[in-house]
């Protein structure tokens, strides 16, 4: 049996979407979370939008747009905070055990990457600031292909980098939307449930549903013997 490779999405899955906003919370005042919500809802409408039109713009660029509207919507916010919040999110925490699951899953052998919409740039320096890089073997951005999840094409990324068969890949994302685009093309898929949210897409379901990274461990093979 071949060892499955394990890839992530990067945003809301290994990286904090709402770390930005949590550096500036007590700039931003009291609408800082629904600015937050609305921020990321629109960032991922933008990507989704363009594709469905046949229209391209960089991961960093439409973060941008989507960071005008949701301070026009919330004028309490003070639109002075948008390079700050900008500089906050191109160097995102990760989440507490991303660092931790990837070292395991690479000390037992798996191949690691990340496939993200985020482009090449937002994704290195977000992977350099969290200091993941070391137990990653790829970061596959949708960047050349011009196109964004959950298009099939973008999931081919990972087999035609890795020249491994669909079935051997596990993808974990905590966007049920982005686990269904993986298992249409064939991934087996965990969905990382943190905001415990009800399921979705009920044709197109996850091998597990995980409230952390950590219980990615089931998923992988044992620890070798020291
Ligand atoms: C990504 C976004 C969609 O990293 O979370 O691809």
């Amino acid at each position: 049996m071949t060892s499955p490779a394990f890839v992530f999405d990067a945003y809301g899955t290994l990286f904090d979407v709402h770390a930005a906003i949590g550096r500036h919370r007590a700039a931003a005042g009291p609408d800082a979370e629904r600015l937050s919500e609305l921020w990321r809802t629109k960032q991922l409408e933008y990507a989704w939008t363009l594709t469905l039109a046949g229209r391209y713009e960089d991961f960093w660029t439409l973060t941008g747009r989507a960071l005008d509207f949701a301070l026009a919507r919330f004028p309490a916010v003070d639109r002075a905070l948008k390079p700050a919040l900008m500089e906050a999110y191109r160097t995102l925490d990760a989440f507490a055990d991303a660092r931790t699951i990837l070292h395991a899953l690479k000390t037992r052998g798996h191949e690691t990457a990340i496939l993200s919409n985020g482009s090449p740039a937002m994704l290195s320096a977000a992977v350099a600031a969290a200091k993941l890089g070391q137990d990653l073997d790829a970061v596959l951005s949708v960047d050349p292909i011009r196109m964004y999840k959950p298009r099939p094409e973008v999931y081919r990324l990972v087999t035609d980098h890795f020249g491994i068969a669909a079935a051997d890949v596990i993808f974990v994302s905590s966007n049920r939307w982005d686990v269904m685009g993986a298992r249409a093309f064939g991934f087996r898929a965990a969905w990382i449930n943190r905001a415990k949210m009800p399921d979705e897409y009920p044709d197109l379901a996850p091998e597990r549903v995980l409230t952390d990274l950590g219980g990615l461990t089931a998923l992988a093979g044992p620890t070798p013997n020291p």
